[in-house]
C-alpha cells in the first residue's frame, strides 16, 4: 500500500468512527426524525421566536456574539484573583478578554504618554524611556502561558472547606483557570541591559510595578539576560489594563507573580531585594516546609502540566458514543513533546496528537478520539515535556516534595506549583467529577 492509499484508508476509517454520530438520518431541533431537503432562508426565519438570525449595528470594536455567554469569574466566590474559562478557551490562544487576572481592584488605567520605564542601580548609562521610545526599540513577537504559582489550590481550599466532599458546581476554572496564553510582543530585557551596561558584580534585576500595590520581584540576571521580555502588546494589539497596560514584565515558564505588570522600573543590583509574600517560590516563606534550600521550595520554574478541557469538571455527557477528549498542556522548562491520555484510571496510556504550533513556554493543544461506552471511567492526561521531565502523579508529586498525600488537605499554608496528574471522573449519568484524591476523606 503506498502512503496516498494508506492515508486514504485512514480517513476512511476515522470518517467510519465519526458516522456514528449522525447514525438514523437527519435529526430536527425538535428532535424528530424527518428527511432534510433544504435549510430555512433567513427572511422566513428573521425576527421569529426563537431568534434564529438576528441584526445588529456594525460594532467599531468586535465582541463575542451574543450567544455566547463566555466570561471571567472570580476563582471562587469573593476571590480577588479572576479565573479563565479554560474549558471555553479553542486552540492554544487565550483571547485577551478571558486572560485571567490576579492584582489590585479597581484596576490602575495607566496614561501611556506619562508612564515611564527606568532602569537604573549597576548599570554604566541609567536610562529612561518613554513608552514611544521602547516601540522604537528592535522587538519580539512569542507566544507564552502565564500561569499563577497558586494556579489549583482552590482544590485543596474546597476540600478543607467541604470535609473532603468536592462541592457541587465547580468548573475547571476553579481547578486549572489560573493559567492563560497569548502572543507577547515587546522588547528583549536583554536588549535593554546591554543599553544600559550592566556593570561587573551585578546578580538580580529588581522589577517594580507603578500602581498602588508597588508589587516587585527579584529576577535573576541569568533569567533577565535569557528570554525575558519587558512586553505591550498582546494578541496583536496593546496589552489589556488588567494584563499591566502599558508595559509587563514577561518571564517565560516561571510564577506568574514574577511577571510584574504596569512595571515602572528595573533596578540591578548585586543582591536580591527582601522578598514581599508574594514570592511564593521562595523557601522562607514556608517555613513549616522541607527546610533543604536544594529541594522543590526554591525554584521558579512551572513543571510540566496538562489538564482534559473536555469532558472536564463540571460538564455532563449527553449520552455514550463519540467524544474527543482534548485538553491543553505547558511546561516551564521548554516545548511539550508528549500527552497521553488514559482512560482506565491511569492503567495504560495512549498518545494524543498535538496540535501545530507546539512552542516552547506555551499552552500546547492535544487531541484524542474516543467512544465512550457509557460505563463509569476516569480519564487523565499526562504530558512530557523536551527535557524528559514528566508531569507527576499526586503520589510523585508528594514525595518530591517530602510530604505524604493528606498533608494538600491538611495544610494551611496554600499549595504552589500544583501539577500533578488530574484524573476525572465521569460517572454514568455522564456527569464530570474530580478524581484527584484517590482517598477516602
Ligand atoms: N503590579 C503587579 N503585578 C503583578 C501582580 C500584582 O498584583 N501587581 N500579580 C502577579 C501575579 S500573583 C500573577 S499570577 C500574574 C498574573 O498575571 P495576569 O493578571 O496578567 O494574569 O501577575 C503578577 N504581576
Ligand atoms: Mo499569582
Amino acid at each position: 500500500m503506498n502512503t496516498k492509499e494508506r492515508s486514504r484508508r485512514r480517513f476512511l476509517k476515522e470518517g467510519a468512527a465519526l458516522a456514528g454520530l449522525a447514525v438514523g438520518g437527519v435529526r430536527s431541533v425538535s428532535g424528530q426524525k424527518r428527511e432534510i431537503t433544504r435549510l430555512p432562508t433567513w427572511e422566513e426565519v428573521e425576527g421569529k421566536t426563537p431568534h434564529y438570525y438576528q441584526r445588529t449595528p456594525r460594532r467599531t470594536y468586535g465582541t463575542p456574539s451574543p450567544f455566547e455567554a463566555v466570561h471571567r469569574e472570580p476563582k471562587t466566590p469573593g476571590d480577588r484573583a479572576w479565573a479563565t474559562p479554560l474549558d471555553q478557551v479553542t486552540g492554544i490562544i487565550t483571547p485577551s478578554g478571558l486572560h485571567f487576572e490576579i492584582g489590585p481592584t479597581p484596576t490602575p488605567d495607566i496614561d501611556p504618554r506619562q508612564h515611564r520605564l527606568l532602569i537604573q542601580g549597576m548599570v554604566d548609562r541609567p536610562v529612561i524611556l518613554t513608552m514611544e521610545e521602547l516601540k522604537r526599540l528592535p522587538a519580539v513577537s512569542r507566544i507564552h502561558f502565564v500561569e499563577c504559582e497558586g494556579n489549583g489550590n482552590t482544590v485543596i481550599q474546597e476540600f478543607m472547606r467541604y470535609g473532603g466532599m468536592m462541592q457541587e458546581g465547580l468548573t475547571l476554572r476553579h481547578i486549572c483557570g489560573s493559567t492563560s496564553c497569548s502572543e507577547w510582543t515587546g522588547v528583549l530585557l536583554s536588549v535593554l541591559l546591554k543599553e544600559a551596561g550592566v556593570q561587573e558584580g551585578a546578580r538580580w534585576v529588581v522589577a517594580e510595578s507603578a500602581d498602588p500595590g508597588k508589587n516587585f520581584r527579584n529576577v535573576p540576571l541569568d533569567k533577565a539576560m535569557d528570554d525575558v521580555m519587558v512586553a505591550y502588546g498582546q494578541n496583536g494589539e496593546a496589552i489589556r489594563p488588567e494584563q499591566g497596560y502599558p508595559i509587563r514584565l514577561l518571564v517565560p515558564g516561571w510564577e506568574g507573580n514574577i511577571n510584574v505588570k504596569w512595571l515602572r522600573q528595573l533596578k540591578v543590583t548585586d543582591r536580591r531585594y527582601a522578598a514581599n509574600n508574594r514570592e511564593k517560590g521562595f523557601l522562607l516563606t514556608y517555613p513549616d516546609m522541607n527546610p533543604d534550600e536544594k529541594g522543590r521550595w526554591f525554584q521558579f520554574e512551572l513543571g510540566p502540566k496538562s489538564i482534559i478541557t473536555f469532558p472536564s469538571l463540571g460538564r455532563q455527557l449527553p449520552g455514550p458514543g463519540f467524544y474527543e477528549i482534548s485538553g491543553l498542556a505547558w511546561a516551564g522548562a521548554g516545548a511539550i513533546r508528549r500527552v497521553e491520555i488514559s482512560t482506565d484510571g491511569g492503567r495504560t496510556w495512549k498518545d494524543a496528537r498535538l496540535d501545530a504550533p507546539v512552542l516552547p513556554k506555551a499552552h500546547t493543544r492535544f487531541r484524542i478520539p474516543w467512544n465512550w461506552d457509557g460505563k463509569e471511567v476516569v480519564i487523565s492526561s499526562r504530558c512530557t515535556d523536551e527535557k524528559g521531565h514528566i508531569q507527576p502523579t499526586l503520589e510523585e508529586y508528594s514525595k518530591l516534595y517530602g510530604v505524604p498525600i493528606e498533608h494538600w488537605v491538611t495544610t494551611s499554608g496554600g499549595v504552589y506549583h500544583w501539577n500533578p496528574i488530574n484524573p476525572f471522573r465521569i460517572s454514568q449519568d455522564g456527569k464530570v467529577h474530580n478524581a484527584i484524591y484517590p482517598l477516602p476523606l
